[in-house]
């Protein structure tokens, strides 16, 4: 797979066997699984601590809403990512391309798909979408997010838009299935596109109050992550944007809890 950021570490595997063939032979194939654990120990923490440290986060704050945001990939990597999903993702098609809003059922402006472990499902706008299995760069890219956050993932709803025409409306990610504890990890992957939070005290002509929305362009490579409680205050949308002429995929890495656990 592609670990461009972790450095590997060699082991010198020869020595006491070549020197005294019989009597520490089994002694030495103890030692060595010792040092096999160690290096792989050593070699998990380096790549810990580099995931960790080579991208400065950056915290968007207001009433309601904590998030973080970094740009997780390099263009090199993102790149490649963007082309193995290209490769390996299925989307729906059917009746699971449409959602329920106000009754009405609609087709969505984007194509969708769902991946996570054995057996989940979740619910999105009125339509309940079974998990596949995770594809190798989509447990790939979990597990990046995983070190880069320290927080672990059952399941990703993928959105590609086509082009700029391609959107998605204003909603909350609040369904009853997600952990409230863990974030939402939302990666972006392909153009550059806007991405708008809006206070659902300052919707409409005829909202209450007068809360500036929040708005981002989230770059190829770049994760957000929207923590607690910033999914029960705020919206969030894709808008239309005709100016954008080229495809990018969404990724928004979740934790939904099996019958009501964690
Ligand atoms: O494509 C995006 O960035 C938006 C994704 C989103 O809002 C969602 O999956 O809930």
């Amino acid at each position: 797979m592609f670990v461009s950021r972790s450095r590997k570490r060699s082991i010198d595997w020869a020595t006491s066997e070549q020197k005294d063939p019989f009597r520490k032979k089994i002694k030495d194939e103890e030692c060595n699984q010792e040092m096999v654990k160690e290096a792989m120990k050593q070699e998990e923490d380096s790549n810990l601590i580099e995931f960790l440290q080579p991208f400065p986060w950056q915290k968007i704050e207001a009433e309601g809403l904590d998030c973080d945001y970094a740009l997780l990939f390099s263009k090199e990597e993102a790149d490649h990512l963007y082309t193995k999903l290209e490769e390996e993702v299925v989307y729906l098609t059917g009746d699971e391309t449409k959602v329920k809003v106000f009754g009405k059922v609609f087709n969505v402006p984007r194509k969708l798909a769902t991946y996570g472990d054995t057996g989940l499902s979740y619910t999105y706008s009125g339509v309940s979408h079974q998990a596949s299995q995770w594809t190798p760069t989509l447990k790939y890219i979990r597990d990046v997010v995983t070190k880069a956050t320290g927080k672990t993932f059952n399941f990703v709803l993928i959105n590609r838009y086509k082009n700029g025409q391609d959107q998605m409306g204003e909603h909350r990610d609040d369904e009853r299935e997600l952990d409230p504890l863990c974030p939402i990890a939302s990666l972006s992957l392909g153009a550059a596109r806007d991405f708008v939070f809006r206070h659902q005290e300052a919707r409409g002509k005829r909202s209450r109050r007068q809360i500036k929305p929040v708005k981002l362009e989230l770059a190829h490579g770049s994760l957000l992550l929207m923590n607690s409680p910033t999914n029960t205050y705020w919206y969030h949308s894709l808008p239309a944007r005709k100016r954008v002429l080229t495809p990018r995929i969404n990724l928004t890495f979740r934790h939904i809890l099996q019958d009501g656990k964690k």
